[in-house]
C-alpha cells in the first residue's frame, strides 16, 4: 500500500512543492523500490564529472546486483548542469515527488551546498561523491562524503615541494571553495616549511582564460607554479603552460591531481611527463582491486579510463548499499545515515574510513609523477601518506 500525502493531488503539485521548501516532511518509502536520486552535471563545463560518476554507479550496480536486502535499487539520474538553483529544485523534486531514500552525486561545491538544507529538513542522507571543499560536511548532519577534500591533498604538496628543491612558488587556483582551500592549505604548509609564496592568483570558475595569469607567472619566475582547477579544466592549463614556455623558463608545474586528471591525462602529450601531483586516486594504483576496477570500467565504457570522480561514485554506491544491508532494507534516513558512519573498506584507491564524527572520508594521499607506461600517460605513485584526515576540520 502506498501512502498518498496531500502533495500528490493533481493540480496541487506546484503549490505543494513551493510550500514544501519551507519544511520537507520525511517521506522516503520503507517498502517498494529503494530509490537513489543521483544529481550530476551531465551537460556543460563539468559534464565529464557526471559522465564518470554515472558510469561508476552503474558499474557498481552491475557488479553487485540491483536487489539489496530484498529491495530493488533504482537509480534516478538528473542533470543539474552544476548550477546550484537547479540542484536545489531537483533535490526537492526527488525528495518530495519521487520519495528517494538518498540523494547523491554533486559535481561541484555550490551544488552540494544548495542541496544540504533539504537533506537536513527531510532527514535524507546526502552522499557527496565529487565536491571537495572542506566545509561541505558541516553544511548538514545528513551529509556523508566519498570523494576527498582539497586540504587533504594540498598539505601533502606543501611538505613535498620544499624538500625537493622548490623554494619559491606562485599559486593559481579556481576562485571558489575548493580553490580557496587548496591555496590556503598549500600556502600555510609550504611557508611553515620555509618556502616563499611569491604571488597568489585566482581564475574565475566559468570559462577561465589562463593566458594572462600564466604570463604573470612567467614574469615572476618562481621555482614552481602550484595549481588547482576542477576536473575537466586541467588539459587547458597544461596546454597553456607549455605554449607560453613556462617549462622552458625553468618553472616547474606542481598541482593537485585534479590537474593531471585521468579522464584527460593521456591526451595531454609528452609535455605532461614528470609533473608531480598529490591526490587520493590514480588509475595506475597498483592494487589487485584497482586493476579489476579499471578493467571492468574501461570494458563497460568503450575504453574510457576511470578518474577520481569515478572512484568517488563507485565508493559512494558501496556506502549506500552496505548501509541498506545493515538496516535490513528499512531505508529510513536516520538509520541509513547511522550505518554509513564508520564504514571501513578497501576502495580501488586503497583503504578508506568514513569518520563517524565528521562523516568525511579518511584516506591515503599519494605523491605521483606523470610517466609513460605501455605507451600511455599515467600518474605513477611514488610515495604515500597513510590515513589522512581532512586538515580543514581542525580549524
Ligand atoms: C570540486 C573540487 C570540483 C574538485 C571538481 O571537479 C574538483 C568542487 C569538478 O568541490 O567543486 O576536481
Amino acid at each position: 500500500m502506498q501512502r498518498r500525502p496531500f502533495l500528490q493531488f493533481a493540480g496541487l503539485g506546484a503549490i505543494a512543492l513551493a510550500s514544501a521548501a519551507a519544511s520537507l516532511p520525511a517521506m522516503a518509502q520503507a517498502s517498494g523500490p529503494f530509490k537513489i536520486g543521483l544529481i550530476l552535471p551531465m551537460t556543460g563545463q563539468q559534464a565529464s564529472t557526471g559522465r564518470q560518476i554515472e558510469a561508476a554507479a552503474r558499474l557498481y550496480m552491475a557488479q553487485n546486483g540491483d536487489t539489496v536486502a530484498g529491495r530493488k535499487v533504482e537509480l534516478i539520474v538528473k542533470d543539474d548542469v552544476a548550477t546550484p538553483d537547479v540542484t536545489k529544485r531537483l533535490a526537492q523534486e526527488l525528495i518530495v515527488n519521487d520519495k528517494v531514500n538518498v540523494i547523491a552525486g554533486f559535481g561541484v561545491t555550490p551544488a552540494a551546498l544548495a542541496a544540504a538544507p533539504l537533506a537536513t529538513q527531510a532527514k535524507v542522507p546526502q552522499v557527496v561523491m565529487a565536491a571537495a571543499t572542506s566545509s561541505i560536511t558541516e553544511a548538514s548532519p545528513f551529509i556523508v562524503r566519498s570523494s576527498f577534500t582539497l586540504p587533504q591533498v594540498s598539505v601533502a604538496m606543501g611538505d613535498w615541494a620544499p624538500k625537493n628543491g622548490i623554494k619559491s612558488v606562485v599559486t593559481l587556483v579556481a576562485d571558489y571553495g575548493p580553490g580557496n582551500d587548496a591555496e590556503k592549505f598549500f600556502t600555510e604548509r609550504f611557508a611553515l616549511n620555509g618556502g616563499k609564496v611569491v604571488d597568489k592568483l585566482r581564475v574565475p570558475l566559468r570559462n577561465p582564460d589562463f593566458a594572462p595569469f600564466l604570463q604573470k607567472v612567467r614574469d615572476a619566475k618562481p621555482d614552481a607554479l602550484f595549481v588547482f582547477v576542477p576536473s575537466g579544466a586541467g588539459a587547458a592549463v597544461m596546454k597553456q603552460f607549455l605554449e607560453r614556455g613556462l617549462d622552458k623558463a625553468g618553472i616547474k608545474l606542481i598541482a593537485t591531481g585534479d590537474v593531471t586528471d585521468d579522464d584527460q591525462l593521456n591526451d595531454m602529450g609528452e609535455g605532461a611527463l614528470g609533473v608531480v601531483t598529490t591526490h587520493h586516486y590514480s588509475a595506475a594504483h597498483p592494487s589487485a582491486l584497482n586493476k579489476k576496477f579499471v578493467e571492468a570500467f574501461e570494458k563497460a565504457n568503450k575504453g574510457m579510463r576511470p578518474n577520481f570522480m569515478a572512484v568517488g561514485g563507485y565508493d559512494g554506491m558501496r556506502i549506500i548499499y552496505e548501509a541498506l544491508k545493515a538496516t535490513g532494507g528499512k531505508g529510513d534516513g536516520q538509520a541509513l545515515l547511522d550505518k554509513m558512519k564508520g564504514q571501513v573498506f578497501e576502495s580501488p584507491r586503497g583503504q578508506v574510513l568514513i569518520d563517524a564524527q565528521t562523516r568525511d572520508i579518511v584516506q591515503d594521499v599519494y605523491l605521483r609523477k606523470v610517466e609513460k607506461k605501455d605507451g600511455k600517460l599515467y600518474n605513477v605513485e611514488f610515495d604515500v601518506l597513510k590515513a589522512v584526515k581532512d586538515p580543514g576540520k581542525a580549524k
